[in-house]
């Protein structure tokens, strides 16, 4: 495959949505073509599941394996319809949340088995694997203050208690400990703009042939 696969990754309110944004205008204006996707939701399929993943159900929660099969059944139909071949036809995708959400949020948050997480991601993925990772670390409170500061309500997840969100980071740290090569860590407490830059030269020593 020709293009490449930049993930974004991290707890909520970390600034993956803005440092995608950047990220996009910058790559375009080098003359790149950019496809900007995201998971949950990345096709018309995956926006009915996004919606049933996130919406609070008060009187029928959603059991913890139904919640893995869904993700997992968004990200088979994303991967087929959208990254595929997008990649085939030389698109940088900038995709927001990937295979490490699912080990973060519902292998280290729900503490289910690992080891089944990894079998479904490879079922789902074909085994496609990002380029890189960028890795928005931000402390857990903080993120969450960010959200709640926007003015926005929070869903279903992002109401789960502190500890989960804890144990989520603490995925995160142990992704990018595990996998160097692919998954960078980018502090997300400083500025926007600062972020930016640093996720430029990341990009710049990662992807040799950008112009
Ligand atoms: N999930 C899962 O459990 N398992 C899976 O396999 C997958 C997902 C794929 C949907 O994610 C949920 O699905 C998510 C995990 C779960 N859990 N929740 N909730 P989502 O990506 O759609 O939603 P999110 O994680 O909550 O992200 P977000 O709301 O889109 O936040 P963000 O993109 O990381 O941040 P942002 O929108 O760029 O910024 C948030 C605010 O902070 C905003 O007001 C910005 O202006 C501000 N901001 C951004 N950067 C900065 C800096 N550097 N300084 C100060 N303020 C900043």
């Amino acid at each position: 495959m020709d293009g490449k696969l930049i993930v974004f990754e991290g707890v909520e309110g970390c600034g993956k949505t803005t440092q995608m944004k950047l990220c996009c205008q910058w790559l375009e204006s080098l003359g790149i073509s950019v496809m900007v996707t995201r998971e949950p939701g990345g096709t018309e399929l995956g926006l009915h599941l996004r919606r049933l993943l996130l919406e609070k159900a008060e009187d029928k929660p959603v059991a913890q394996v139904t919640e893995l099969l869904l993700y997992a059944a968004d990200r088979s139909q994303h991967v087929e319809q959208e990254l595929k071949p997008n990649l085939a036809a030389g698109k940088y995708i900038l995709c927001d949340r990937y295979t490490d959400s699912t080990i973060a949020y519902q292998g280290y948050g729900r503490g289910l088995n690992i080891e089944l997480i990894n079998q479904l991601n490879y079922i789902a993925t074909g085994d496609l694997k990002s380029d890189l990772t960028i890795w928005l670390d931000v402390d857990v409170e903080v993120g969450l203050t960010r959200k709640l500061s926007g003015g926005v309500r929070l869903d279903r997840i992002e109401q789960e208690t502190i500890a989960f969100h804890r144990r989520v980071q603490q995925g995160y740290a142990d992704l990018a400990a595990s996998y160097p090569s692919r998954i960078v860590r980018v502090d997300g407490s400083l500025s926007q703009e600062a972020v930016h830059q640093i996720i430029q030269e990341i990009l710049r020593g990662h992807l040799k042939n950008l112009p």
